[in-house]
C-alpha cells in the first residue's frame, strides 16, 4: 500500500459485504502496518477474556461462545494504532506546522503514532520537545489564570476507558466546570435525551442473546456492513431461521444485503452468500419518523378491525394499561395524522408502509436498531420517540427478543456517559461525587460542542482540552470552528495520531502522546487493565498486548492524573496513588457510581458484567413511573427555518456518511468498496435523473454550497458526481470532508446533535472542470 493514491474509478461492486473482498482488504493493512506477525498476535487476542477490546466500535459479544472475535474494519483499527511508524521531535522539527496544513487529514494519521509532548512554537512555527511536568505546569497556568472554571472546555471521544473518563471528569468538576463537550453530542445525544424521557434510560434496552430469539429485527438509518461488521452475523443468522429483517436506508448498502461469512470454509470456497433482509425500504432522509407512525396507524386500524369483529387484539393491552402512560392521546394524535402527510414525509407508499406494518405486526417479539441515519436530523428526538411508542403499542420492550438497540459508535461512548462526561449531569451522580469527596461539586449546566464552539468563538472560552477526537473535523461549520480554536489562550490535543486538530492551535498549544488499547500500560504495581462498556451494557477489561513504541508516551489516566495533580495538589485526592494502581480508581467508581459495587470483583467473571437496565426489567424511572407514549407532531420540514429564509430553494438535501475505508475522520485509505469508489473520497452521489435535471454530466466536478440565512457563504469545492442508486432530491458525501457545509445553527430539537444527515445544498460547476472515465 502506498499513500500514492490510485487512479479514481468507480464500478458499482457486485460481491457479497464480508467474505474475500474483506480479507484481501486486511491483508493489506496488516503487512502495511509495518509489524504483521506481532499485530497477528494482538488481533487474535481482540475482545477475547484477557486481551484488549477492540478500538473500533461498541458492538458487544456473546459473552459465552470462544469464536474469534474480530472483523475486517476491527482489524483495520487495530493495525492502524499498533504501527511503528512515529512522529517524533525529528519529524516536527522537519515539517512546520504550516506546511503541515496542506497535507490531507489521510496523509497526517498515516504518518504514525504521536510519540513525545510537544509545544507549538509560534515564532518558529514548529512543535518542540517540552518535558511531560512542563506542559503539567503550562496547563495550570492556563487553568489559573481564567476568570472562573467555566472558561475551559474539556472535551471527550469515545475511546476514552472509564478510568479515564471517571478521573478526567473529577478532575474538571472539582476544578469547577460541567463543560463536558464530547462525541457523544454529536452521534446518539438524541437516543440519550428521548429514551431517557420515554423509559427512563438513555440506552438500549437488549443484549447480545435477544437478537437469537427476535422474530423481527428492523434496522433504521444504520450501515452495519462497514461500521458494525460483527452484526452482519446475528442478522444473517436471524434470516437463516426465518426471522425478519426489516431495513430502512435511502441507500441500498451492500452490507444490509449479502454476506460471505469469513469463518465458514464452504461457502468461502464456493463463493456462496447469504442473504441479509427480508424487506428493504428506502425512506426519504427524515422520513422514518412519518415511516414509523403510519406503521402505528396501521396496527391501530387493525386493532379496531379485530376488536370489531371479536378478534383477538392487536395491542398488547396488559402492558399498555400496567406499564405505559399517555396512551389515549397518543391515538388521538394517530387519527389526527393524515395519510398524506404520512406518504409525502417518508416518501414510502401506504402499499409499502402496509408491507411493513404486516412484518411487524407478525412478530411477536422486535428489536428496533438504529443510528446516525436516525440520530443527526433536526427531528432526530421525536423520531425515536416515535419508534417507543410503537414498541409500546406491542410490549415490545423488557422482554425476551425484543427492545430498542440505538447501536453506539465508539467502543466505550456508552460508558464514557456512565462514568460522568455529561454536560448536563443528573443531581444524584453530583451529590454522590459532592458526598464521596467533599468538595462543593458544581450545579450549573456546562457546554456541549455547539455550545462549547460558541463560547470559544465569542471569546467566552479560552482554553480547549481534548481527551481524544479530532474537534476540528468532527465537528460542524469547520471554518468557524477552526477560527474558535485558534482564538483560544491554550489548545490541548491528548492523541494516538496526529490530526488537524493538532494543526489548529490556539496561542499555546500541545500535544500529549498516550497509549492506545492495545499497547502495554505499565504502573508501579504492574500492568494494567482498563475497563469498557458495550452497547449492551456489558462491563469487560481490556488488556494491552503491545509494547509502546516510546517510553515517553503516558497513559490517558496517567495523564489526567499529572494535569489534575498540577492544577489542584493531592485535592480532592491523590492522583499520583491512583495511577499506581487503577484498581484504586475502580474502587472510587465503585463508591460513587450506580451498579458498579464490587467493581473490582465482579470484573473477574469471564465476559465481564452487565449493568442492570431497569427498563429491561420494566421499571421505569420517569416522572409518570411509567414508561411514555410521547406525542410530537410531524415536522413541518426537516429544514430548520433558515434554509427556508435563506432566499433560494434547496436543490438537493445531502446526507454525509462514512466510506469503508475511514473510522470518522481517520481516512484508513481512499476505497468505498461495497459502494464501487475507489482511489477518491472527494465525490457526491446523485441520482442519473437529478444530474440531468441540474443541467451537469455524471463524472463532472461540482462545488457543492449549503444554504443558511446568515449571510456566510459556505462551500466545498471540486466534488466528483456519480450518478448513483439514491432516491431523487438526495444526496450522499463523505464525512468530515463535508463539515464546512454544516451550519453551527443547525442542530437537533432538544439534542444540540448537527444535522449532518439533511443539508439543504445547490451545485454549481466547479472551475476545475474535468470529466473521469
Ligand atoms: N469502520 C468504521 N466503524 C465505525 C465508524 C467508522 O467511521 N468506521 N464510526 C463509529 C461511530 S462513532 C458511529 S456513530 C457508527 C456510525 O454508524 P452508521 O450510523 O452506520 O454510520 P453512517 O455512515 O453515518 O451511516 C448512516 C446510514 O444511515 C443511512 N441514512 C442516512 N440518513 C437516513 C435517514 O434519514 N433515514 C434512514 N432510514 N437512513 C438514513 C445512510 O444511508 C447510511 O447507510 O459507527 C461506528 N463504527
Ligand atoms: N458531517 C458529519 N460529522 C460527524 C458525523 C457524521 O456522520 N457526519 N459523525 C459524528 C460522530 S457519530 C462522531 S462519534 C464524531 C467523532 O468525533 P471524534 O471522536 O472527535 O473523532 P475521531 O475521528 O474518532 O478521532 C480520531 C482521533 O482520535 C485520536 N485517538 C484515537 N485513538 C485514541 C485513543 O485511544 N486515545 C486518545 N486519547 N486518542 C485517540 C487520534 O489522534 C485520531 O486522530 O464525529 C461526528 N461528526
Ligand atoms: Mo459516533
Amino acid at each position: 500500500m502506498s499513500l500514492q493514491p490510485e487512479k479514481p474509478r468507480f464500478r458499482p461492486y457486485t460481491g457479497a459485504a464480508a467474505g474475500w473482498g474483506a480479507l484481501r482488504s486486511v491483508t493489506r493493512f496488516w503487512l502495511d502496518s509495518k509489524q504483521p506477525l506481532k499485530n497477528l498476535r494482538a488481533l487474535l487476542k481482540t475482545n477475547q477474556n484477557g486481551g484488549f477490546d477492540c478500538p473500533g466500535c461498541a458492538w458487544g459479544d456473546s459473552p459465552q461462545d470462544g469464536t474469534v472475535k474480530f472483523c475486517e474494519n476491527g482489524a483495520k483499527a487495530v493495525n492502524w494504532e499498533a504501527t511503528t511508524r512515529r512522529v517524533d521531535a525529528a519529524f516536527f522539527a522537519r515539517y512546520s506546522v504550516s506546511q503541515l496544513r496542506e497535507q490531507s487529514d489521510y496523509w497526517l494519521e498515516y504518518q504514525g503514532r504521536l510519540t513525545e509532548p510537544m509545544r507549538y512554537d509560534p515564532a518558529s512555527d514548529h512543535y518542540q520537545p517540552i518535558s511531560w511536568n512542563a506542559a503539567f505546569a503550562l496547563i495550570a497556568e492556563h487553568l489559573h489564570a481564567l476568570d472562573s472554571p467555566d472558561q475551559a472546555e474539556f472535551y471527550t471521544s469515545g475511546r476514552a476507558s472509564n478510568e479515564a473518563a471517571f478521573l478526567y471528569q473529577l478532575f474538571v468538576r472539582a476544578y469547577g466546570s460541567n463543560n463536558f463537550p464530547d462525541c457523544s453530542n454529536m452521534c446518539h445525544e438524541a437516543s440519550g435525551v428521548a429514551l431517557g424521557q420515554s423509559i427512563g434510560v438513555g440506552k438500549g434496552s437488549v443484549t447480545f442473546e435477544d437478537f437469537a430469539l427476535a422474530d423481527a429485527i428492523f434496522v433504521l438509518g444504520q450501515n452495519p456492513g462497514t461500521n458494525h461488521p460483527r452484526m452482519l452475523e446475528p442478522l444473517r443468522e436471524a434470516v437463516a431461521r426465518g426471522a425478519q429483517v426489516v431495513c430502512f436506508n435511502p441507500l441500498k448498502e451492500r452490507g444490509l444485503e449479502r454476506f460471505q461469512h469469513p469463518q465458514h470454509p464452504m461457502e468461502m470456497l464456493i463463493n456462496g452468500s447469504a442473504p441479509l433482509n427480508t424487506a428493504f425500504f428506502r425512506p426519504a432522509l427524515g422520513g422514518d419518523m412519518a415511516a414509523i407512525r403510519g406503521i402505528a396507524k396501521f396496527l391501530l386500524f387493525w386493532e379496531r378491525e379485530a376488536q370489531a369483529q371479536g378478534e383477538s387484539p392487536v395491542f398488547d393491552h396488559a402492558f399498555i394499561e400496567q406499564h405505559t402512560h399517555g396512551i389515549d392521546a397518543y391515538l388521538a394524535t394517530l387519527d389526527a395524522t393524515n395519510w398524506e402527510d404520512i406518504e409525502q414525509q417518508s416518501d414510502l407508499d401506504l402499499a409499502e408502509l402496509e408491507q411493513a406494518a404486516r412484518l411487524y405486526r407478525n412478530a411477536e417479539r422486535v428489536i428496533v436498531c438504529w443510528a446516525m441515519g436516525i440520530t443527526q436530523h433536526r427531528h432526530s428526538v421525536a423520531t425515536i420517540q416515535e419508534i417507543t411508542n410503537l414498541q409500546l403499542l406491542r410490549g415490545n420492550l423488557g422482554k425476551p427478543g425484543a427492545g430498542l438497540c440505538p447501536v453506539r459508535g465508539h467502543s466505550n461512548v456508552q460508558g464514557d456517559r456512565t462514568m460522568g462526561i455529561n454536560e448536563r449531569p443528573p443531581a444524584a451522580l453530583l451529590d454522590a461525587l459532592q458526598e464521596r469527596f467533599g468538595f462543593a461539586v458544581p450545579r450549573q449546566p456546562g457546554h456541549n460542542v455547539v455550545e462549547a464552539i460558541e463560547a470559544m468563538l465569542t471569546g467566552r472560552s479560552k482554553v480547549f482540552v481534548a481527551l481524544g477526537g479530532n474537534f476540528a473535523q468532527a465537528t460542524p461549520d469547520s471554518t468557524r470552528t477552526h477560527r474558535a480554536l485558534e482564538q483560544c489562550s491554550l489548545t490541548v490535543q491528548i492523541s494516538t495520531k496526529l490530526n488537524r486538530s493538532h494543526l489548529t492551535v490556539g496561542h499555546d498549544a500541545l500535544i500529549l502522546p498516550c497509549l492506545g488499547r492495545t499497547d502495554i500500560d505499565r504502573q508501579a504495581s504492574g500492568p494494567q487493565a482498563i475497563t469498557v462498556e458495550d452497547s449492551f451494557s456489558m462491563i469487560h477489561a481490556s488488556h494491552g498486548q503491545l509494547e509502546p513504541l516510546s517510553p515517553r508516551m503516558r497513559s490517558e489516566p496517567s495523564i489526567i492524573a499529572g494535569i489534575a495533580q498540577a492544577t489542584l495538589g493531592r485535592q480532592p485526592v491523590d492522583w499520583a496513588a491512583l495511577i499506581e494502581d487503577y484498581s484504586r480508581i475502580r474502587q472510587l467508581i465503585a463508591e460513587t457510581i450506580p451498579g458498579f459495587d464490587d467493581f473490582n470483583e465482579r470484573l473477574q467473571a469471564p465476559g465481564g458484567f452487565h449493568l442492570d437496565n431497569p427498563a429491561a426489567a420494566r421499571c421505569w424511572n420517569t416522572a409518570s413511573e411509567r414508561a411514555n407514549f410521547i406525542v410530537n407532531p410531524l415536522p413541518d420540514s426537516v429544514f430548520d427555518q433558515a434554509v427556508r429564509n435563506s432566499g433560494e430553494l434547496p436543490e438537493l438535501i445531502l446526507q454525509t456518511l462514512r466510506s469503508h475505508d475511514q473510522y470518522n475522520t481517520t481516512i484508513y485509505g481512499l476505497d468505498d468498496r461495497y459502494r464501487g469508489v475507489r482511489g477518491q473520497r472527494r465525490v457526491i452521489f446523485v441520482n442519473a435523473a437529478d444530474i440531468r435535471r441540474l443541467g451537469f454530466e455524471a463524472g463532472q466536478k461540482v462545488d457543492i454550497r449549503s444554504l443558511w440565512n446568515d449571510g456566510i457563504e459556505r462551500k466545498v469545492e471540486g466534488f466528483t458526481l456519480l450518478a448513483f442508486d439514491i432516491p431523487p432530491g438526495q444526496a450522499a458525501a463523505y464525512y468530515p470532508e463535508t463539515n464546512p457545509l454544516v451550519p453551527l445553527a443547525s442542530h437537533g430539537l432538544g439534542s444540540y446533535t448537527p444535522t449532518s444527515k439533511s443539508i439543504a445544498i445547490r451545485l454549481q460547476a466547479a472551475r476545475t472542470d474535468t470529466l473521469i472515465r
